[in-house]
Formats: C-alpha cells, structure tokens, sequence
C-alpha cells in the first residue's frame, strides 16, 4: 500500500484544494492530510474563517482523503512520515523547494497550484 501525506489550512475549501487532493490521492491508496490547526495557524500568519473541527469534517467527508491528523509544528513531518509509513509527501509549488529536507525519508513532489483561486482572493473577492 502507498501512503502519501499532505499539509495545509484548507480554509474554505476550494477547487485548487479538490485539485490537489485529488492528485496526490492517485499517487498512491492511501491519503493522510495533517491539518493546521487553529494556534498553528496563528503562526502561520492565518486566520481560517472555519475552525480546526469544521475545517476537518469537511475534509474527513472528501472521497480522496482517508485520514485527517493534526498539524501543530513546522517540525512534526518527519516524524509524521516515519509514524504513518509515507511513501509521498505532497504540497503545491507554492512550496517548491521548502520540504527537499524530507527526501531523506519519502518521495518529495511538488504539484502545480490551481491558478486564479486562493482562500485570500475568495475572501478579497467577497468584499467588494
Ligand atoms: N493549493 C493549490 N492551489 C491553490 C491553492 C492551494 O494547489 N490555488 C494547495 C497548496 O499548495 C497546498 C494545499 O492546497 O498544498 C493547501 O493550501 P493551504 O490551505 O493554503 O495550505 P498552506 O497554508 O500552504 O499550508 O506545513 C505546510 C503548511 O501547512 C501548508
């Protein structure tokens, strides 16, 4: 079985999410995404409308995610990787560069981003 993990805020969920969802699912059979959660997202600079639990039901009801964990430090993928036996770590090319360090323990793929939509942009694009 391929496991393959991916992170992110998922604040409200958008095409450019499915999109990678979807990809990174068909990577392998198995897809564990680590949430943010509220205070890391804090320090990401982030402030989801949804909460870390709305954000995860709705991604626990995806057909392409099989497992939802907790996001809460910039340090835990390694020890993610090694936890859950990932074969891929997956992030959008936003991040092109950022998570080589993990080749030491999975295969490191960076899938192009969703052009033309973001949370923020939803969020800019709501106001006026
Ligand atoms: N994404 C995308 N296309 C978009 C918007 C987002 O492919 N138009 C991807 C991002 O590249 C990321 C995932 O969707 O892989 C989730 O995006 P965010 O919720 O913005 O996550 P981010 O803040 O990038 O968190 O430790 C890593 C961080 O938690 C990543």
């Amino acid at each position: 079985m391929k496991k393959v993990i991916t992170y992110g805020t998922f604040d409200l969920l958008h095409i450019g999410h499915i999109n990678i969802l979807e990809q990174a699912r068909e990577l392998g059979d198995f897809l564990i995404v680590a949430l943010s959660n509220d205070k890391f997202n804090r320090e990401k600079g982030k402030s989801a409308y949804h909460s870390y639990m709305e954000r995860k039901a709705i991604l626990e009801s995806i057909m392409y995610v099989d497992l939802v964990i907790e996001e809460y430090s910039w340090d835990q993928k390694k020890n993610d990787i090694e936890k859950y036996n990932i074969d891929y770590f997956v992030i959008g090319s936003d991040w092109e560069g950022k998570f080589d360090y993990l080749s030491d323990y999975c295969k490191v793929i960076y899938l192009p981003r969703t052009e033309g939509i973001s949370t923020s942009k939803i969020k800019t694009d709501l106001k006026y």
